[in-house]
C-alpha cells in the first residue's frame, strides 16, 4: 500500500517529523534547494499538510496541491491557516486544543505574578548586588489577592485561568460573544468589563474578528490600577495604544507573551519599566510540545485510517 504524502513547509517538533516519517511519505519542503520545483513536481501527490505556522497556508498554496485533504496545525491558534480558503476547497483543518491548557494557564498566572509583584525585577535587583548595597527591594504597589479579573475569551484556557484566579483569591468575570453556563459574571461588552475590573486577561484567538479589540478606549476604562495580561494573540491588542497607556500611566502595567509582529517586540515596550515581556513561551515546555506534536500526528493518522480528524476546526 502506498503511504499518503504529507507536505511539511517548515521544520516542526521532532515528534511530528518522526511520527510522519513512520507512517507517511514526508516531503520536507524546507530542505529542498528549489521548493517551487518540488511543489510543481509533487504537488498533486500531496494529501496532507503539517504546519507549525511559520509559513502561511493559504489559497495559492492549496491550489498547488489539488488533492490535499487535510491541514494539521501545530497549536491551538491557527491564524496562519486560511480556513476560508480551506473550506472552499473542501479541505479539513485541525489544531491541537486541550493538551496545552494547563501550560498556557500557568504562563498567564506567572505573567500576572511577575507583573503585579515585580518578581522578575526583584530577582534582577538581587543579582545586581543591590540588596546589600541599597537595602530591601521597594514594596510593590499592588497585590494578587482581591484583584478583579476580567477574562477576554473564557474558552478552554480561559476557564482554567478563571479557576486558578479564584484560588489566588480573585473575583472573575468574562467577555465572550456568547454567555456560558459558568459561575462567573458575564459582560456583554468588553468595555463594560474593562470599566469594572482591574486585571484584564486576553486569551481569545487571533484573526480579523478579534483584531485590536483591546484599544485605547478599553485601556482607558481599565484605568490607572489596571494590569493587562495577554497570552492569546498579539493582534488582539493595539500595541501602539498600549505603549501610550503604559507610558502615561493610563494603566499600571502589562505582562505579555504575544506581540503584533513576532518576533519583533517594539523597543518602546522593552524600554518601559512597567512591562513584563516573554518571548511567546505560553505552551513551550517539552511535555506539552510533545503532546501537541502527537496530536498533529494522531489527527493525520485518524484521517487516513478512519476518515475522521480528532480535533477539526472547520
Ligand atoms: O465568542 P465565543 O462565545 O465564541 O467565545 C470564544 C471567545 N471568542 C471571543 N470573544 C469575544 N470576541 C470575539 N471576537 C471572540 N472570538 C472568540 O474566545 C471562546 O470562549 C474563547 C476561545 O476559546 P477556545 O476556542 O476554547 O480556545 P482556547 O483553546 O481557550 O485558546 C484560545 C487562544 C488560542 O486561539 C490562541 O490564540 C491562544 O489562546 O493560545
Amino acid at each position: 500500500m502506498t503511504r499518503p504524502t504529507v507536505l511539511m513547509p517548515a521544520p516542526m517538533h521532532e515528534v511530528v517529523i518522526e511520527g510522519c516519517d513512520e507512517r507517511f511519505e514526508l516531503l520536507r519542503l524546507w530542505e529542498a534547494a528549489d521548493p517551487d520545483a518540488v511543489l510543481a513536481a509533487r504537488g498533486p501527490d500531496v494529501l496532507a499538510i503539517a504546519t507549525g505556522g511559520q509559513r502561511r497556508v493559504d489559497g495559492p498554496l492549496l491550489d498547488r496541491l489539488p488533492n490535499v485533504q487535510i491541514v494539521a496545525n501545530f497549536g491551538v491558534g491557527y491564524d496562519s491557516v486560511d480556513v476560508h480558503a480551506a473550506n472552499e476547497r473542501g479541505v479539513v483543518v485541525t489544531n491541537t486544543p486541550g493538551v496545552l491548557d494547563d501550560e498556557v494557564t500557568d504562563t498567564a498566572m506567572g505573567l500576572l505574578l511577575m507583573t503585579v509583584r515585580e518578581l522578575n525585577r526583584a530577582e534582577q535587583y538581587l543579582r545586581a548586588g543591590k540588596w546589600p548595597a541599597e537595602g530591601p527591594y521597594p514594596l510593590t504597589k499592588s497585590t494578587m489577592a482581591g484583584r478583579r479579573v476580567g477574562i477576554l475569551g473564557l474558552g478552554r484556557i480561559g476557564e482554567e485561568i478563571a479557576r486558578r484566579a479564584e484560588i489566588f483569591g480573585m473575583t472573575v468575570g468574562y467577555h465572550n460573544r456568547n454567555q456560558k453556563d459558568v459561575p462567573y459574571r458575564y459582560y456583554p461588552t468588553l468595555l463594560e468589563m474593562a470599566r469594572d475590573v482591574d486585571t484584564l486577561v486576553v486569551v481569545v484567538p487571533g484573526g480579523a474578528a478579534t483584531h485590536h479589540l483591546v484599544d485605547a478606549e478599553v485601556l482607558e476604562a481599565l484605568g490607572p490600577d489596571g494590569v493587562l495580561v495577554n497570552v492569546g494573540r498579539g493582534t488582539v491588542v493595539d500595541e501602539a495604544a498600549l505603549i501610550e497607556a503604559l507610558r502615561t500611566g493610563t494603566i499600571q502595567a502589562a505582562g505579555l507573551d504575544v506581540y503584533e509582529n513576532e518576533p519583533n517586540v517594539p523597543q518602546e515596550l522593552i524600554d518601559l519599566e512597567n512591562t513584563v515581556l516573554l518571548p511567546h513561551v505560553g505552551s513551550a515546555s517539552e511535555p506539552t510540545r510533545r503532546a501537541m506534536g502527537q496530536l498533529v500526528v494522531d489527527n493525520l493518522e485518524n484521517w487516513f485510517a478512519k476518515g475522521k480528524p480528532l480535533t477539526p476546526v472547520n
